[in-house]
């Protein structure tokens, strides 16, 4: 499968990420890839400067801490804005592994789905150093994902995932909405692909854990906001 590197840009969200985010732009395949936007959400370390000499294209800075929600929809309207066809979305924190990006590249390019979620619980992922909490939440997701959907899915909170911009199109496809800027626009973005209809395939990737107190996740706050579009959704309650 040939991938045109014109027609694909990758969106990185950042939040403090100096010392890794450098990592993440220089291991982007520049054979598969034209433009890296990385987007640096109010950092108060260095992760703009570093992502810039590491070679991003463009990095967009928010002016106050908005969420990773926001930092990827920035993203996502730049590369739109700059007429990009496909975009990949990577998350700043060196979890994903860049030369994985032919596996959620290549359905796109083939003309096989529209959207191509990673993930690490597929035969063929990967999830090195998880720690065992992380395992059996990222398990239990993808159930309820499942019975709220009714559409198959075994990893909805992995933030390795690409697709065809022309969704943001979409009319149903609300990404502005306020209430997405933290956790909750991805499974937002998934949940509404698969409800609209749009072709949703998944393929296994690697999600790395680099050891204790490197997620900034906090679990009821941040559970809760994965937890809520696709109840929401589900109940009506949003669109
Ligand atoms: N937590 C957090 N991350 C942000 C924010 N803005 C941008 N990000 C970036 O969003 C990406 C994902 O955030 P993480 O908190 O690591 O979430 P995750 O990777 O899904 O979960 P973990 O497995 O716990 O690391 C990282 O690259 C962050 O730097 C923010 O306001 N809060
Ligand atoms: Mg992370």
């Amino acid at each position: 499968m040939t991938i045109d590197p014109a027609r694909v840009a990758v969106v990185v969200p950042a939040w403090n990420e100096v010392g890794k985010i450098g990592e993440v732009v220089r291991k982007v395949p520049r054979r598969l890839v034209s433009c890296v936007i990385v987007v640096d959400d109010c950092s108060s370390d260095g992760t703009a400067d570093e992502a810039r000499t590491a070679g991003a294209e463009r990095v967009i800075r928010h002016e106050r801490n908005r969420g990773v929600g926001a930092a990827i929809r920035t993203g996502l309207a730049e590369a739109k804005r700059a007429g990009y066809e496909f975009a990949a979305i990577l998350s700043g924190d060196d979890q994903h592994e860049p030369d994985e990006l032919p596996r959620v590249l290549g359905p796109l390019f083939a003309g096989e789905a529209d959207l191509v979620q990673g993930s690490r619980w597929l035969p063929g992922g990967a999830t090195p150093g998880i720690p065992p909490a992380r395992r059996w939440l990222t398990r239990l997701y993808p159930i309820l994902f499942q019975l709220a959907s009714g559409a198959p899915c075994t990893d909805g909170t992995n933030g390795l995932r690409a697709f065809r911009l022309s969704l943001l199109d979409d009319p149903r496809i609300r990404l502005g909405q306020d209430w997405l800027d933290r956790y909750e626009l991805e499974p937002y973005l998934l949940y509404q692909a698969v409800r609209c209809g749009y072709r949703v395939r998944e393929v296994p990737v690697t999600v790395r854990y680099h050891g204790r107190g490197t997620t900034k996740m906090r679990l009821l706050q941040d559970g809760w906001r994965i937890l809520r579009p696709i109840l929401y959704l589900r109940l009506g309650l949003k669109q």
